[in-house]
Parts: C-alpha cells; sequence; structure tokens
C-alpha cells in the first residue's frame, strides 16, 4: 500500500514531533512516500529549498498523490501546502483521513471539516496519546475493503 502523509512545512513546524509519530505508525501499514515531511531537520526556510526547484517539488509531489492508495493528513496547523494537497486528492477521489486535534484550540477550516463524507473522506479528532490506535482502527477497516473503498 502507498501512503501519502501531509504535514505542514512553510505553515509552520510547531507539530513536527506528532508528525513522526504518525509516519512511524504509517509505516507498519505500507510504504510512506512523503516521510521527509515528518523529518526535524527540514525547517519552515529549509536548506532543501536550494536542492529542488519548486515546480520539480510539486511534480514530484502530485506524482506521489495519484499514484497513493489512501492520504493521511495531520491538519492542526493550518498550512496551505496541506489544504491544497487535500483538494487535489478528492478530486483525484482518494481515500483521505485527516487528524485535528482540538486540544491545539483552533478551530479547523470548514473547508476541511466539511469535507467529510463519512466514507472516502473522513476528519477525525483526537487527542496525541491515541493516535496510534485511531490508525490501527482506520487502517484495519481500509484493508477488510470497506465500502468507502469501492469505486
Ligand atoms: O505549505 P506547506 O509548506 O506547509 O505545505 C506542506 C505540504 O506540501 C506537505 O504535506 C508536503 O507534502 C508538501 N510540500 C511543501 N513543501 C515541500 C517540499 N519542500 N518538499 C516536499 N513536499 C513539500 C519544500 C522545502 C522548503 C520548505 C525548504
Amino acid at each position: 500500500m502507498h501512503i501519502y502523509f501531509c504535514g505542514s512545512i512553510r505553515g509552520g513546524r510547531q507539530d513536527v514531533d506528532i508528525y513522526q509519530k504518525i509516519v512511524r505508525k504509517l509505516k507498519t501499514f505500507g510504504e510512506v512516500l512523503t516521510e521527509h515531511v515528518s523529518h526535524s531537520e527540514l525547517s519552515e526556510k529549509g536548506e532543501y529549498a536550494a536542492l529542488r526547484g519548486e515546480k520539480a517539488i510539486h511534480q514530484r509531489d502530485m506524482d506521489w498523490l495519484s499514484l497513493s492508495d489512501v492520504i493521511v493528513a495531520e491538519v492542526t496547523q493550518p498550512s496551505l501546502g496541506v489544504g491544497y494537497e487535500l483538494g487535489r486528492a478528492v478530486a483525484m477521489e482518494k481515500n483521505i483521513f485527516c487528524l485535528f486535534r482540538p486540544s491545539s484550540e483552533r478551530s479547523l477550516s470548514a473547508m476541511i471539516r466539511g469535507a467529510d463524507d463519512g466514507e472516502r473522506v473522513q476528519v477525525r479528532d483526537y487527542a496525541e496519546e491515541e493516535v496510534e490506535a485511531i490508525l490501527d482502527e482506520y487502517f484495519a477497516k481500509l484493508n477488510k475493503g470497506y465500502s468507502w473503498t469501492l469505486v
């Protein structure tokens, strides 16, 4: 299974430890194409920017997005890039699982929360300590071929 993980980069790196925890867990279910999103050395401004043109980053990410079976996004820290990826993934009719921490006292964008259809697109509020169990539950259903995986 190919998994595309989305998390804020230029939107702010405050939650990078949680991204790491999520990616570590996701790797038990399949190949995580975007593991770099969880790397603590990837900063908002970042040394990597010089290495890769932004057009190339966009193209590679779009290729990975179309290749993915499932998109998992940590959406607590608002990020234009994550919102864009989710919009493109909805258009591609991908399975999408968004994770939001209400303890942040932020309010999730209505465009993300409102995209939840209870099937293909799901938005889940969670607390950090339960994230692994929540991912187990989601992937167990996904692997059982729940109706939302059917075209
Ligand atoms: O707007 P943001 O930067 O917060 O967008 C973050 C999302 O866009 C992530 O889920 C990534 O998949 C994607 N993304 C944004 N920037 C990059 C990137 N290099 N490399 C790969 N994916 C990216 C930018 C590096 C730069 C900050 C030094």
